[in-house]
């Protein structure tokens, strides 16, 4: 493999370019009109424009990605995530056309991608999941026998969704047929697939994915957890390695049943298996991602391993570089998702000019990021300006120097969630541990942002008093000489 075209933008373009020349690859970079002066774009040893900033006209167009990658002789394509990355039918068009896909079989991501299809595969395998009905439900009728016989809430999931979208809880039988329309209708808008199912609503869950490997010798591996409990409207805000719920044996058992779900698809690559941990620590399996995560660095930082560099290598038909026994978890890693939002704002997209974009560095603080200085966030695409990643021997050191890292970004132009996680990380629920999935809704409330937006209005008085008074000592003593 001497040549790989990086099917992304931003920061995972740059992640993926960046181990790709360490491994001596050539990297092409693909861009959109308003990425023509990108950090990615500049980053890679050529760059080939396929078409204007809407994503539906230029990093979503598999086919003409796919001629980009023919006519510039690439061996292989990485689809980074989001965009096409599991998109079954580009991974088929790529595998098609003879060039490598740096994932799994499309078959893999086809299966897992459709939520009934992937509980259907993993039926099998004896892995605890959320009591509910695996199939298609039309019938409110049918709906209402089911949410009795497993107890209300229940929750209505669309076949083709994940990541939340088109999801209804429903808290009793009288709003059965309600919801029912409302989720087939969703599903079949944002879809185009109105199959809906129904499953137990575990109501203050924990979110804990475990990320596994499997190479083509038929080895498969898991490289422990991540736990992902604070998110907002089913967007990730702060992820971590190890999670601080797990013990040893339970650890252990989700790891063996992650290489299951995997087994179950034929899986190639690198994946990741989505978990729900109730409050007695019963797990059970969501979902299978086909991707590379957006938090597989905090997974990086605690195995050692470069996930990339694993995927490269398998894609090649080699054997992931390491046993499951070789595997130890060495430390505790954070990372905090930074987007252009005003998290003081409902998390409102803030637009504009990054006219001071600094970026903390520091022995155990990893920062991957897609932009710079004097540039603007384009309206386009996801939000996200960059990942903090931070390290420590213990999670408290790993905290600590979140904080720190926090502190030392400068930016100005654009209001970004660096407050929010400052406000995560000194929160007595995030610092004990002792949190799950509503952390934000518990306690990120209205009167709670008033109070940090007071204080902080208080400190800046006071700061520009003190700075107003050295101004004026400055002058008296001017005057006197
Ligand atoms: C659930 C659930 C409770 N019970 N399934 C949200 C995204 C998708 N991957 C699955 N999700 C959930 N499925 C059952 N049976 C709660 C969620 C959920 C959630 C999961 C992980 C992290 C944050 C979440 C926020 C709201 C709902």
């Amino acid at each position: 493999m001497k040549k790989i075209l990086i099917a992304n933008r931003g920061e995972i373009a740059i992640r993926v370019m960046k181990t790709a020349k360490k491994m001596g690859i050539k990297t092409v970079a693909i861009y959109s009109e308003a990425d023509k002066t990108a950090p990615h774009t500049n980053f890679a040893d050529e760059a080939v424009c396929i078409g204007d900033p809407p994503s539906n006209k230029s990093y979503l167009l598999g086919s003409k990605i796919i001629e980009v990658a023919k006519e510039l002789n690439v061996d292989a394509i990485h689809p980074g995530y989001g965009f096409l990355s599991e998109n079954a039918d580009f991974a088929k068009e790529v595998e098609d056309n003879n060039i490598i896909f740096i994932g799994p079989k499309s078959s893999s991501i086809a299966t897992m991608g459709n939520k009934l299809a992937a509980k259907d595969a993993v039926k099998k395998y004896d892995i605890p999941m959320v009591p509910g009905e695996d199939k298609a439900i039309q019938s409110p009728e049918k709906a209402a026998t089911i949410a009795k016989k497993i107890g209300f809430p229940i929750l209505i999931k669309a076949a083709a969704g994940g990541g939340g979208k088109g999801m209804r809880i429903v808290y009793q039988e009288s709003e059965i047929l309600e919801q029912l329309k409302r989720a087939i209708s969703e599903a079949t808008s944002a879809f185009g697939d109105g199959s809906v199912f129904i499953e137990k609503y575990i109501e203050s869950p924990r979110h804990i994915e475990i990320q596994v490997l499997a190479d083509s010798l038929g080895n498969v591996v898991h490289l422990f957890e991540r736990e992902c409990s604070v998110q907002r409207r089913h967007q990730k805000v702060v992820e971590e390695a190890p999670s601080s719920i797990l013990t040893p044996e339970l650890r252990k058992k989700m790891g063996e049943d992650a290489i299951k779900v995997a087994k179950s698809c034929d899986y190639l690559g690198a994946g990741t298996v989505e978990f729900l941990v109730d409050k007695n620590l019963n797990y059970y399996f969501l979902e299978m991602n086909t991707r590379l995560q957006v938090e597989h660095p905090v997974t990086e930082f605690i195995t050692g391993i470069d996930l990339v560099e694993e995927q490269i290598n398998i894609a090649r038909g080699e054997a992931i570089s390491f046993q499951q026994n070789d595997l130890k978890i060495k430390g505790h890693a954070l990372e905090l998702r930074v987007y252009a939002e005003d998290s003081f704002q409902d998390f409102m997209p803030s637009i504009g000019t990054l006219t001071k974009y600094k970026l903390p560095v520091g022995n155990g603080i990893r920062v991957d990021n897609g932009f710079e200085e004097g540039m603007e966030v384009p309206i386009y695409y996801d939000p996200m300006l960059s990942k903090l990643i931070t390290y420590g021997k213990t999670r408290d050191e790993a905290i600590q120097q979140m904080l720190t890292a926090i502190k030392n970004y400068e930016i100005d132009g654009i209001k970004t969630t660096l407050p929010f996680g400052k406000f995560v990380f000194e929160h007595l629920a995030f610092t004990s541990g002792n949190f799950d999935t509503h952390f934000v809704k518990n306690y990120f409330t209205e009167d709670t942002i008033q109070k940090i937006i007071e204080e902080e209005s208080t400190i800046a008085a006071i700061t520009a008093l003190k700075l107003y008074l050295e101004a004026q000592k400055k002058l008296k003593i001017a005057q006197i000489n």
